[in-house]
């Protein structure tokens, strides 16, 4: 590959020296003289020849502005070093609140952002809603413009080595208003001979039945070997994150991306349980019960647990982690306590459901055993106080731990 040159970013600002048109939305019948900055590169690509990259700004715009990037080259092999040739526009523009179009470009620089060795363009954005500064990335060669990173985007890109050769997660995020979800993880190795610096080695997912909505993405060893995981916590959006909030993990190898764990619901949450280095994961269950007192109520609690088995995440025993769970049941008898002392019955069943029912799915029978037997006498009474049926049902129901736990056997 042909050495590349040091980039020059000749930026000129001089009023009436390009005889560049008026960029769309700067049309009225007496147009301002435009002010015309040039953002240019000696730099030679290919057999093209060199490249030049124009902007017009709007002199009334008060952020002085530009709406519209353009391309322009040199052909040698045609009129050498003579003519500018227009090869590409790239429009910054929105529409503002009122409807009417809002130029975005602020500034423009040469710069090798992705990694390939050769500048980017990359033009800094001013917007008025937000006050704030961002950017949009964009490749440019024979084809015109090629938008790396556009409008409304950020790139999460994260280095990471792999059998001693260099690699890259990355995932694009598209800005919605406050909600900035991304739907795959891509994976680059680095590669010095290949032209351009890097070569894709796979995406994920591969597969459409696999959507998601990316949050975060982060590397992290869960696997315990010294090599990261590519970690995405996913959320679609909504007030329940047992609805909304899921997980992925991925095994990023020199191969491609293997998927070690994907639930897009019941907000799993990953933790070294038992401290020997190896992540767990666990999940909630919620569901609707109408208990015995004919109203309902909603409990979640932790009712599975994965473990990294064979190369994958598989179902574990919860009962292995009796202590964390233990823990986690704590926090509830804190909630539980305090709906105590508020007396106030609703509460009072609900927390207390959720720790015995969080006891129940982990198999500890001694703990709810233990527990009922210390706090059947409230659960019995709250219940009582708001009952307007079979009261000898109610009875029944609280007799013994197993009633009550054949009671919502049937509920989840
Ligand atoms: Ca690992
Ligand atoms: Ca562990």
């Amino acid at each position: 590959m042909r050495a590349v040159g040091s980039v020059v970013l000749v930026f000129s600002v001089a009023a009436g020296a390009n005889p560049l048109p008026v960029p769309r939305g700067f049309e009225s019948p007496t147009p301002p003289q435009p002010e015309a900055s040039t953002f240019e590169t000696d730099t030679v690509f290919g057999d093209c020849g060199y490249y030049r990259v124009d902007a017009v700004r709007e002199a009334a715009d008060p952020l002085n502005r530009f709406g519209a990037l353009e391309l322009h080259y040199i052909d040698d092999s045609l009129s050498p070093g003579v003519d500018w040739h227009l090869q590409d526009t790239y429009e910054v523009w929105v529409y503002d609140p009122a409807g009417n179009e809002e130029p975005l470009g602020y500034d423009a620089r040469f710069e090798d952002v992705d990694g390939d060795r050769r500048p980017e363009c990359v033009v800094t954005l001013r917007r008025v809603e937000t006050a704030g500064n961002d950017e949009v990335v964009l490749e440019f060669g024979l084809d015109g413009f090629t938008v790396v990173l556009g409008l409304d985007e950020d790139l999460i890109s994260l280095p990471l080595e792999l059998d001693g050769d260099g690699y890259t997660v990355e995932a694009l995020r598209r800005r919605y208003g406050w909600f900035a979800p991304f739907g795959e993880v891509r994976l680059y190795r680095s590669e010095e001979e290949e032209e351009g610096g890097r070569v894709p080695v796979d995406v994920y997912p591969d597969s459409e039945e696999t959507d998601f909505y990316g949050g975060s993405l982060d590397l992290e060893d869960y696997t315990g070997d010294g090599r990261p995981e590519a970690v995405v916590y996913t959320n679609m959006g909504g007030n329940d994150p047992l609805i909304c909030c899921g997980l992925v993990v991925l095994e990023p190898t020199p191969g491609g991306l293997t998927e070690l764990y994907y639930e897009p619901m019941l907000a799993p949450f990953a933790r070294d349980a038992d401290s020997d280095g190896v992540t767990e994961i666990f999940t909630y269950t919620a569901y609707t019960s109408s208990f015995v007192v004919g109203r309902a109520y909603r409990a979640s609690f932790i009712d599975r647990v994965f473990v990294y088995e064979g190369g994958r995440y598989v179902p574990g025993e919860l009962a292995d982690y009796k202590d964390f769970l233990l823990s986690r049941v704590t926090e509830e008898e804190r909630y539980y306590a305090e709906s105590l002392l508020g007396d106030y019955p609703e509460a009072i069943l609900g927390e207390g459901q959720s720790v015995l029912a969080q006891l129940a799915a982990a198999g500890l029978d001694a703990e709810y055993a233990l527990w009922w037997e210390g706090h059947r006498e409230e659960l019995r009474g709250a219940t009582l106080s708001i009952h307007d049926g079979d009261w000898d049902e109610v009875e029944r129901v609280f007799s013994t731990p197993d009633a009550l736990r054949a009671e919502w056997a049937g509920m989840y």
